[in-house]
């Protein structure tokens, strides 16, 4: 059978871009900036662990929020993971100290650029600004640092100042700059602007950090990654300041499926990533949450629980098993002939057309909503396997 996507895929135009995009994880930096999010220093190493391993291209940390923060960088660093640990700290000389202290490989600095950073945050002159930027990428250059730099507000600054600090940092040596939306107020083709300014004046290679006030974040830094970044920020859930940035398994999932970016991600983490983060904090992910919500996964309305008994691809985008959720059927008053028909082949009764719709009128008439959810899988198995081998354009059998 051909792959239930495969005309989408073509208006997604998915092989035309077939570059690797990175990803960075900040649940332990940009997540702990959530209400209601602080890890102990184990939870932090055990989480880079899982992050490393699922893998991600990069992790970040930062040293300087507490002492707690600076002994848990240190110890990952020590860790030897295959992703690259970024210690991230303010633009200051003093900062970056701290990150060489925990024997960083590298560091990310931020300074606010924007005219509202500039003049009520920082209470420095573009002048200043440019010169703490310059000085700070020497700084940690010098010491042997890789070094990634962002210019925060980005989307806000004023762009000939944006691309001044751009060049005069990729002069002094910086290995990345992250292009950040740090107010999520970009829409996507925006963000495809102002990333593709940047890319056109700069060949230091792009990050883009998307905040999700309107709701756009995921939609934007995949925006940018078209105009040129290579490399996105997420954290685990999309938790961050305010409303957070793109979720990981959001991000993971577009860029295997939907973009075809080569990667060995082990998708399958994804639903016990979210639900480790929901252990470790007071945050429950809303049950309709992409990919990894409780009801990523369920199907209730008659006619979906029709198609989805003979294939479920008829309303799924990729199979559950992939990323580690559960596909469930929701039976009640929704459930119409086919759904109470399963539900009496589940019972051991024989199948019967009458009787099957007399129980889907009589679960409308008991007025109760939802009365059951069931697991269904373990029959569609090798089904889902072939599924899954199809979406990656592997050879099925
Ligand atoms: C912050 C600001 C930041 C930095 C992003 C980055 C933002 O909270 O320190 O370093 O890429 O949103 O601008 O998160
Ligand atoms: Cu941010």
């Amino acid at each position: 059978m051909n792959d239930p996507n495969y005309y989408a895929n073509q208006h997604n135009a998915y092989n035309k871009s077939q570059k690797k995009i990175r990803v960075l994880d900040s649940t332990l930096r940009e997540g702990e900036q959530h209400p209601g999010v602080t890890f102990t220093n184990k939870q932090r190493i055990q989480i880079a662990w899982m992050l490393d391993y699922f893998g991600v291209d990069q992790i970040e940390i930062s040293p300087i929020v507490s002492r707690d923060h600076f002994e848990a960088t240190k110890t990952i660093i020590k860790q030897g993971l295959k992703a690259d640990i970024v210690a991230h700290v303010r633009a200051l000389k003093q900062d970056v100290d701290v990150a060489l202290k925990c024997d960083a490989i590298w560091t990310a600095t931020y300074l606010g650029i924007s005219d509202i950073h500039l003049k009520d945050k920082l209470r420095i002159t573009k002048e200043e600004a440019l010169k703490r930027a310059v000085e700070t990428v020497e700084y940690a250059k010098s010491h042997g640092l890789k070094m990634r730099f962002t210019v925060e507000d980005g989307s806000r600054a004023e762009p000939s100042f944006l691309i001044k600090v751009c060049k005069a940092i990729e002069e002094a040596g910086v290995d990345r700059i992250s292009i950040p939306d740090t107010v999520g107020v970009m829409r996507p083709i925006g963000m495809y602007n102002l990333v593709k300014m940047v890319h056109e004046n700069i060949k230091t290679p792009l990050d883009v950090h998307c905040h999700n006030d309107i709701g756009f974040a995921l939609a934007n830094a995949f925006a940018g990654c078209d105009a040129g970044a290579d490399q996105i920020h997420t954290t685990i859930d999309g938790i961050g300041e305010r409303t957070g940035i793109p979720s990981l398994a959001e991000a993971a999932v577009a860029l295997t499926y939907l973009y075809k970016s080569p990667n060995d991600f082990r998708l399958d983490m994804l639903t016990d990533l979210s639900k480790l983060i929901e252990q470790y904090t007071t945050i429950t992910p809303y049950d309709s949450k992409p990919i990894v919500g409780t009801s990523a996964y369920k199907h209730k309305a008659g006619t979906h629980l029709a198609a989805i008994l003979r294939n479920p691809a008829a309303y799924e985008p990729i199979p559950p098993r992939v990323v580690g959720n559960r596909r469930r059927i929701v039976f009640g008053e929704l459930a119409g002939k086919t759904g109470a028909g399963y539900l009496m082949s589940l019972l051991g009764l024989a199948k019967n057309d009458e009787d099957a719709k007399a129980i889907a009128a009589g679960l409308k008439n008991l007025r109760m909503g939802d009365l059951l959810e069931i697991p269904l899988e373990d029959r569609l198995e090798k089904k889902i396997i072939n599924e899954q081998k199809m979406m990656k354009g592997e050879e099925v059998k």
